[in-house]
């Protein structure tokens, strides 16, 4: 027997058990063990049914990911399911927990499929750049038709079990043990001479399928700029209809092969073991005992504080928001309602839903109803002072374990702490607008901030759906200090030369949702221009380069809120290119003796992309980061950086650091060390010719 199954027989239903904790990805071990049952038990007179059934939390949860890129080992995966499907013996898949992608595809070469409500089946191979390459795109619409298979797969989403048994994924919903209702639905297909049933002989009605469905489907894959494996998907299931099952599994093996080599699925499944890494604090142990956060209260319930609050009512966590007036606390539990009540009218919760939530959400207007919380969040506007006084009083109200959390995007957690006594109970938890959605949460950690704090936030972060990045403490911490890089150098090149249309064309068709410009419409010229000008120290500014942003505003473009910004908008708010904009460009580029030259793609991604690439490597070495993924989940999840490309570190690795390094280099002999501030970390890796993934071998 292999170490990660075993065999054995109940009366003449043989089973089949999975052990290879933590969630029986199909390693070599695992393939082997199933092969070997299999046979063994296919083989014997005495089985007349086979049940296969996973121990530990799930099913298979898909192919060893780890494995991928390495040589193959033991039996392929394709031949353990053809030694399934081919078996005498029906065989039936009994699932609990997650049976996905690799996992799903060895159900579906079993002839039966049984599972727990609770379970869950899907195929997310393209939430890792890929597709299904183990029969999924051939068994699947052969199961339940090309039409549903389609959606199923380029989704990728886990599909409850009820819902999986109406889909006609699965034979049977099993309630009570698992175990015993696997094998009694075994016994019953004995009883009834039920056949080894193998999905690859179902037959497809292509002539169910409606006029144009390709094509049609094709067109809905427009907006899924960069992502290869969509198409590849529709190629499959195109096959699957039209051609023979064996000819079929030869296109899903070609398709799989390129999409595996592809440097996007490379990026994708960088990400999920990112997802994972950055959970882990390499000084603060697993076992830490954490603090309970059953209530919690937010202060100020501007557009922060409130989707803050409803991030605490959707985990299902009482928090009280607070205010100075009752007209913006009005105000403020108002909107929160409306953005309810339009998730209602979208049929994504119910009305039920909504007024629970609402009930969890009390608003009020004095400090002392929030003396017994187990975690405050201050979301008031940034000023020391005023956050300082607050954290005072904050530290003479709350109960002792408390934790004392900021919202600040930019400030000295430091220094907010040390005026309270208890400043190891003090962290940053920066959220990311609009806060209900974003699934980013910064959470900065103080000098002093005790470990049991950080793990208690990291936590929560998870109880509320949002991914949790440690950042150090330094002006924008880890990735609006990288931005503000990004963004200044595409302030500097429309002096130089750019117009912004020119330049968010670029950085969209790199992969950014929309370039800094549109960005900057969106959430208003103003707001910068007014934290610019409150805070000097906060924002410094080259005086060798104009803000364009406040000479706008100086004429009234606030952006998108007044039709006018650095675009022009009609009545659709469409962004359309202003010459009133690029003429004010030109006379300031002219006022200042700039001789505007043509700005090449090239140096357009070069000086924004590469210049937060080279703050990211500061961050690195300064310690704010603690690894690179860290910063490719924080631009990935909070500033759209494509997920394709990995995040800024790993796009640097994919181009060469030597390359980045060369272009940084000349950058800063043109432009001084100002902006272009050097990075030990980034020579030291060019020098060695190596990456960020292997930036420890250089500190
Ligand atoms: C595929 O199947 C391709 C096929 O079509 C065939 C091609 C020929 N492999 O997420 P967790 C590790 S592609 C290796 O924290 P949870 C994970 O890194 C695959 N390792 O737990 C973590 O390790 P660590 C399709 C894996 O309970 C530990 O297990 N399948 C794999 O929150 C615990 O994971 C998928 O995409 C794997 N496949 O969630 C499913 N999966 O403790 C991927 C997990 O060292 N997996 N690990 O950090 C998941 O979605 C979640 O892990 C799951 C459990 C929902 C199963």
């Amino acid at each position: 027997m292999s170490v990660a199954a075993r065999w054995e027989k109940q009366g003449d239903i043989g089973i089949i058990t999975v052990d290879s904790p933590p969630v029986n990805a199909l390693s070599a071990p695992v393939r082997q063990g199933i092969f070997d049952g299999v046979k063994a038990l296919d083989a014997d007179p005495e089985v007349k049914a086979i049940v296969l059934i996973c121990d530990g939390r799930t099913f298979i949860a898909g192919a060893d990911i780890t494995e991928f890129g390495k040589p193959p080992k033991g039996p392929d995966l394709r031949s353990v399911q053809e030694t399934m499907e081919n078996a005498s013996k029906p065989i039936v898949a009994a699932i609990h927990g997650t049976a996905l992608g690799g996992g799903l595809e060895t159900a579906l070469a079993a002839h039966y499929r049984v599972a727990v409500p609770s379970a869950k089946v899907g195929l997310p191979e393209v939430k890792l750049g890929l597709l299904p390459g183990a029969g999924g795109t051939q068994r699947l619409p052969r199961l339940i038709g090309p039409e549903r298979a389609l959606k199923v797969i380029v989704d990728g989403n886990p599909i409850p079990a009820p819902e999986a048994k109406d889909l006609d994924i699965l034979d049977a919903i099993i309630d009570g043990d698992l175990k015993q209702g696997a094998i009694a639905f075994a016994q019953d297909l004995v009883a009834k001479g039920a056949p080894a049933r193998r999905v690859r002989d179902i037959p497809i009605d292509a002539s169910s399928l409606p006029a144009n469905f390709f094509a049609d489907f094709r067109k809905g894959l427009a907006k899924m700029r960069g992502f290869p494996a969509p198409e590849k998907i529709v190629q499959c299931i195109e096959a699957a209809v039209a051609l023979p099952f064996d000819e079929g599994m030869r296109i899903e093996r070609e398709g799989i092969t390129e999409l595996m080599a592809s440097t996007e699925s490379k990026a994708m499944r960088y990400m999920f073991f990112a997802e994972r890494e950055v959970a882990k604090i390499p000084d603060v142990p697993k076992d830490i005992a954490l603090r309970p956060i059953n209530t919690a209260a937010v202060l100020g319930a501007g557009t922060m504080g409130g989707g803050i609050a409803m991030n605490f009512a959707n985990a299902g966590i009482p928090v009280t928001v607070i205010e100075a007036t009752q007209e913006a606390l009005d105000r403020g539990l108002g909107i929160i309602e409306k953005n309810y009540r339009n998730t209602q009218a979208k049929g994504r919760l119910t009305a039920e839903e909504v007024d629970k939530r609402l009930g969890l959400i009390t608003g009020s207007l004095s400090y002392d109803d929030i003396a017994g919380v187990d975690i405050v969040i201050e979301a008031i506007f940034e000023n020391m002072e005023v956050k300082k006084e607050v954290f005072r009083k904050l530290d003479a109200i709350l109960k002792p374990g408390a934790i004392l959390a900021s919202n600040t995007s930019y400030l000295d957690l430091n220094e907010i702490a040390d005026v309270t006594k208890r400043p190891e109970d003090v962290i940053g938890l920066h959220f990311f607008s609009p806060a209900n959605v974003m699934r980013l949460l910064e959470i900065v950690r103080g000098a002093k901030t005790a470990k049991d704090v950080l793990a208690t936030c990291m936590a929560l972060a998870k109880t509320i759906g949002k991914i949790g990045v440690v950042a150090g403490v330094c002006h924008g911490f880890i990735g609006n200090r990288m931005l503000s890089r990004y963004s200044a150098e595409a302030n500097k090149m429309l002096l130089e030369g750019a117009t912004p249309h020119q330049i968010d064309t670029v950085l969209y068709n790199f992969g950014m949702p929309m370039g800094p410009f549109q960005m900057t419409d969106l959430a208003g010229l103003d707001v910068g221009a007014r934290a610019r000008s409150e805070f000097p120290d906060l924002f410094p500014i080259d005086p060798a380069f104009p803000v364009f942003a406040d000479i706008l505003v100086a004429q009234g473009r606030y952006g998108q809120k007044t039709k006018a910004g650095f675009y022009k908008y009609g009545d659709d708010r469409k962004a359309q290119p202003d010459p009133d904009v690029e003429a004010i460009i030109a006379a300031e580029s002219e006022k200042r003796g700039v001789e505007r030259r043509v700005i090449s793609d090239e140096e357009i991604i070069e000086r924004c992309i590469y210049a937060a690439i080279n703050e990211g490597a500061r961050e690195l070495e300064e310690g704010i980061a603690l690894r690179p993924c860290d910063i490719d989940i924080i631009w990935i999840n909070g500033y759209g950086f494509p997920s394709y490309r990995g995040g800024p570190m790993f796009y640097a690795d994919t181009i060469g650091v030597d390359k980045v390094h060369a272009a940084v280099e000349k950058y800063r002999q043109k432009y001084g060390e100002r902006g272009w501030k050097y990075s030990s970390l980034l020579e030291k890796l060019a020098r060695a010719g190596k990456g960020f993934a292997d930036w420890k071998d250089v500190v």
